[in-house]
């Protein structure tokens, strides 16, 4: 909606070609978001009789300025041969303005480009010195600071938030001895094993190249054509078929850093370590159709969360686990550890939880700080050590590399959301010099080593410098997979064999939508190959979803799938908490509603840490049954059911009669119901809830004043009513 222009009244009538700033009183001055006037006795808002609005100040702080410091008279009319004429070239306010407009935006990454971020810190519960002597890991009483980017992998910058994608988790630990960097996903494997095949593996799930389609999505051809020629793959895709792939927020997600580490402690003594992150909140997703839904109710859907939930003072919280384990340990997996398209089930190796990551503060600058930011899983510290996994070790090179082209030059440490903070070396204490947008002014002659002319420059530490771990090693220069990699689907189907029934059907269901949207036949056969060597189950219920006839081509395993035993923290619905804290409710109020009722239920959802918000068929608000009007958060159009945890209406007979008649309202209700949530409503709702095809069972729950605690926030708790489901939507 463009701003509404003030009507203005001139003192004066303007002289042709001379800007006359007349005073505005009638608009009033700008107000900031606390109420208070921003203009003050060197500030004014003018205009015209030509009518655009001029804000102006005669304090030479608040003045404007070119980027070199010309102060700049008028902001809104560009330099012309008379007020009609032609604009001059000679403008060089106006140049300079639209020449860095034009180079606003930089190239995006070329992976994991839709993301958001925020700022926090890391605490550790009690010193680790037992296995590391990273600093940040010894002592309780010390909060480093951290920046964390969340992301999609597949969309570009401007897709949405909830597409079924891997989602990255990447921690920048600002520490005393310079920066961590855990560039970490929601996922604890991948889908590949050596880094050859990256660029092949992303080229296959972004859009494809000569249509530029499909956005975010990996339902299509030439994705499953990779996957299904990659058997690499199998247990990376059931994870991604899974509702792992849907999460319902930032704040609800797990993390992990995906390949074996190495901690080394003050002896040097290495172990090997797996990191994860264990969210606060619980581990929750969302319903693909309500994904799909959200994306375009809300394309910022998990970036406006994370935002909110920070700005209110509920700081997202995670716990740092680790799997440290020694390489005895690692001889009798039944696997490689350097193989990161496998995990290590929590009953082999059981999660030391160490420490806690809060995110308590939003960027100022979405463009300066996370877009900038920088990850690197070369930005290691003493105490934390690479592996030979073939996947990290490309890492390892593909990071700096690709922040050359983004930002600009080799100069990108520099920027501040990637300097170093915590420790004394401010941009880095060496003897590099220059390069594209150097901000460092160095001083004196010498900028190499040895030297003789001056005292104090950068010096070797061979004390506390960095040192490798000095793993022998010694093999033939070859290209080879080492054959300890070659079991694909043992892991698969531990993981389906793992989940819980309603997640299971997921699965099936997300294959089978996924494989129907290919168009080539023999690819979707083909998969089905790798499906029959992961679990019956799982094949039969996709085709049988599918509709498929003809019996797919054998895929002949490496290594045949063994029976592992299932490991239930795997599942999230089976270490689902039964909580509504950080969670949404969503209440539709009508005319005539009941006041003393909306006023309970917001002390309960206090009381039970989730946040409420009343919808209206207008934003306006509603007037209850005293005759009181109550302001509403969103009107009905802007706040579909499916951007709530759980929902209620609270509504007149005459209210839910009129709602009957409107398709939003409708589907507002039938929505909250098909997507398994406890549905509070009052008796006057019936007619609605009748419309909808709302079914009685335990999750709709008739709410009055005076017991909504005992009865619709202990239903809401358990989450969303899974029993409901087979009866209301099938795999296919
Ligand atoms: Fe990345 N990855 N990746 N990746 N990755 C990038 O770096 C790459 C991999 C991950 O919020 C890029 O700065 C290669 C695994 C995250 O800014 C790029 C390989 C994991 C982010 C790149 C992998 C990740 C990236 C693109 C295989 C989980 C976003 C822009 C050898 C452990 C970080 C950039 C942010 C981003 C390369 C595989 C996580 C191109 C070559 C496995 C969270 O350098």
């Amino acid at each position: 909606m463009p701003a509404k222009t003030p009507r203005i009244k001139p003192l004066r009538p303007a002289i042709a070609g001379v800007v006359l700033l007349l005073a505005f009183p009638s608009a009033g001055p700008a107000q900031d978001a606390g109420g208070k006037d921003r203009e003050t006795s060197a500030q004014s808002t003018t205009a015209p009789s030509s009518g655009e609005t001029h804000q102006s100040t005669t304090d030479s702080e608040k003045t404007m300025t070119t980027n070199h410091g010309v102060p700049i008279p008028d902001d809104q009319n560009s330099l012309k041969a008379g007020a009609r004429g032609p604009t001059l070239l000679e403008d060089f306010i106006l140049r300079e303005k639209i020449s860095h407009f034009d180079h606003e935006r930089i190239p995006e990454r070329v992976v994991h480009a839709r993301g958001t971020g925020a700022h926090g810190y890391f605490q550790v519960y009690k010193s680790q010195s037992d296995i590391t002597k990273a600093a940040f890991l010894q002592n309780p009483e010390t909060k480093t600071e951290v920046f964390v980017r969340f992301s999609t992998v597949a969309g570009g910058a401007g897709s949405g938030d909830t597409p079924r994608d891997v989602r990255g988790f990447a921690v920048k630990f600002y520490t005393t001895e310079g920066n961590y960097d855990l560039v970490g996903n929601n996922i604890p494997v991948f889908f590949i094993q050596d880094a050859m095949k990256f660029p092949d593996l992303v080229h296959a799930v972004k859009m494809e190249p000569d249509r530029g389609f499909p956005q975010a999505a990996s339902a299509h051809d030439t994705f499953w054509d990779f996957a299904s020629l990659t058997p690499e793959s199998s247990h990376m895709l059931m994870w991604v078929m899974s509702d792992r792939a849907l999460p319902r927020s930032y704040r609800m997600m797990e993390g992990f850093g995906v390949h074996t580490f190495r901690l080394v402690d003050a002896k040097g003594v290495s172990r090997f370590v797996k990191f994860h992150w264990r969210p606060k909140l619980g581990t929750q997703s969302l319903l693909w159709d309500e994904a799909v839904k959200i994306y375009g109710a809300d394309p910022d859907f998990h970036r406006r969360d994370l935002w909110d939930a920070i700005s209110s003072g509920n700081f997202p919280e995670w716990e740092l686990g680790l799997q440290v384990f020694d390489e005895e340990t690692a001889a009798k997996l039944p696997f490689d550890v350097l193989d990161a398209t496998k995990l290590i089930p929590e009953e082999l190796v059981p999660l030391r939880i160490v420490g806690k990551l809060v995110l308590n503060r939003n960027v100022d600058n979405f463009f300066a700080e996370t877009e900038q930011v920088a990850f690197l899983p070369t930005n290691i510290v003493p105490g934390i050590e690479f592996t030979s996994d073939p996947l990290l070790q490309g890492r390892l090179f593909s990071y700096q590399d690709t922040q050359l082209t983004r930002l600009g030059g080799p100069n990108f440490h520099q920027i501040p959301v990637n300097a170093p903070k915590g420790c004394p070396f401010g941009f880095g204490n060496n003897n590099q010099r220059d390069g594209l947008h150097q901000m460092a002014v160095p001083k004196g002659r010498v900028a190499y080593g040895p030297q003789s002319l001056e005292k104090d420059t950068p010096r070797e530490n061979p004390e506390a410098g960095f040192a490798s771990v000095p793993e022998a090693v010694d093999g033939a220069k070859l290209r080879k997979r080492s054959e300890t990699f070659a079991d694909h689907y043992s892991q698969a189907r531990m993981f389906f064999h793992s989940m819980t029934e309603p997640e299971q059907r997921h699965i099936i269901s997300a294959f089978a939508f996924e494989l129907s949207k290919v168009e080539t036949k023999a690819i979707r056969l083909r998969m089905m190959g790798h499906l029959a060597n992961i679990d019956s189950k799982l094949h039969d219920g996709v085709a049988e979803a599918l509709g498929l006839k003809e019996r797919e081509p054998a895929v002949e395993p490496g290594v045949p799938a063994k029976d592992l035993p299932p490991s239930p923290p795997l599942s999230i619905l089976a270490k689902a908490p039964k909580t509504l804290e950080g969670r949404k409710i969503g209440v539709l109020v009508t005319d005539g509603f009941d006041g003393a009722l909306l006023r309970e239920l917001r002390d309960n959802a206090k009381a039970e840490k989730a946040s409420l918000m009343v919808i209206a068929p207008k934003v306006g608000g509603a007037t209850d049954a005293d005759g009181k009007r109550v302001d509403a958060d969103l009107s009905l159009s802007a706040a579909p059911s499916v951007l709530f945890d759980s929902v209620a209406v609270l509504s007149s007979k005459a209210g839910a009669e009129g709602l009957a008649g409107q398709a939003a309202a409708v589907d507002w209700v039938r929505d909250a119901f098909g997507h398994l949530k406890v549905l509070g409503h009052t008796d006057g709702a019936q007619p609605l809830l009748d419309k909808a095809g709302v079914q009685p069972d335990a999750g709709v729950v008739r709410i009055a004043a005076g017991n909504t605690a005992g009865t619709y926030f202990t239903t809401a708790r358990a989450g969303r009513m899974w029993e409901r489901e087979p009866a209301l939507r099938r795999p296919g």
